[in-house]
């Protein structure tokens, strides 16, 4: 089980769909643990040092938090189908962040008085603000013409090459990236999406054949069964530490490692290696031994504890 893909996640989780679709256009088979979607979370915070979002994936003693990383290592472990390269990167950087407040904004100033207040509470804690419902209702409406404009940028594109995927001829990252919004958009709002895409015709048939591509073979494993599984294994993933790096610091300092955008919880750990792509921190938990954390460098903050 050492080896195995442990995706720790919800299922109305939109992120997590991305991981899950991955999967699937790579025909693999993964181990699915669920988690709350709102905290505490003490089956999850003993492998992350106290990180919360939402996916984590697990290999053994590794723990690869935030997408942009577990896709990187799903590509690394599983290369073919490839996901495709940068671009597809770069495309999923603009999908989380820049279309993917568009998709909130629009999700939220529809129900976010239907929200339970528990979940208000603990959306306010992760985001350092007041979840502001009529704000969220006022920017709503403008927002739909900015999501429309996101969404034209992908029928452009179909209708430019013709081609049934974003990339060309076979489905890659910028694929599930971009449709991750219209899947939260279509599980959240769904009454929107025909007046969003209007005349979208390219998109709302890319839309479906992203969804066709499936989750691979997903089966179900504890929260405890996932924790046994770091407790019996050593981290195992080797990362090369660039001695370029402009954070400066050799391998074995005291470092933190932080998101920069919402649940910035700062963990904390000894710097294992720091690339481009990524920064490895070891971290010795009391029930599980070490645990090697893997973080994206971009959007992330790091530096000495
Ligand atoms: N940049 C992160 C963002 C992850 C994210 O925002 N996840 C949401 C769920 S889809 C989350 O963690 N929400 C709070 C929670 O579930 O506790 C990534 O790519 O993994």
């Amino acid at each position: 089980m050492g080896d195995e893909f442990i995706l720790h996640h919800y299922d109305t989780s939109p992120f997590s769909e991305k991981v899950r679709l991955a999967f699937g256009l790579k025909g693999l088979a993964w181990r699915s643990v669920i988690q709350p979607n709102v905290m505490p979370k003490p089956d999850l915070v003993p492998l992350t040092g106290g990180y919360r979002r939402i996916p984590v994936m697990q290999v053994g003693a590794d723990v690869l938090c935030d997408t942009q990383v577990i896709l990187a290592e799903i590509e690394r472990r599983a290369p073919a189908p490839s996901l495709g390269g940068g671009l597809g990167f770069a495309t999923n950087w603009w999908a989380d962040r820049l279309f993917f407040q568009a998709t909130v904004a629009i999700i939220f100033g529809a129900i976010g008085h239907l929200t339970p207040e528990a979940f208000i509470k603990d959306r306010e804690a992760l985001s350092g603000q007041r979840f502001n419902i009529e704000a969220m209702k006022a920017a709503a409406g403008p927002m739909r013409g900015q999501w429309r404009a996101q969404a034209a940028w992908i029928e452009a594109e179909l209708g430019r090459t013709g081609a049934p995927w974003l990339g060309g001829a076979t489905a890659s990252l910028a694929d599930i990236a971009a449709y991750m919004n219209l899947w939260f958009m279509k599980s959240g709002l769904p009454s929107a999406l025909p007046e969003l895409l209007a005349g979208l015709d390219r998109t709302a048939a890319w839309q479906a054949r992203v969804a066709a591509i499936g989750h691979g073979v997903r089966t179900e494993l504890s929260p405890a069964e996932a924790l046994a599984v770091a407790r019996a294994a050593e981290p195992s993933i080797q990362v090369a530490h660039d001695p370029a790096d402009p954070l400066g610091l050799a391998p074995d300092a005291a470092v933190f490692v932080m998101a920069d955008d919402y649940g910035r919880d700062r963990v904390t750990g000894a710097l294992v290696a720091a690339n481009p792509e990524r920064i490895v921190i070891a971290r010795q938990d009391e029930a599980l031994g070490r645990l090697h954390l893997h973080f994206p460098r971009a959007g992330y903050a790091a530096g000495p504890a």
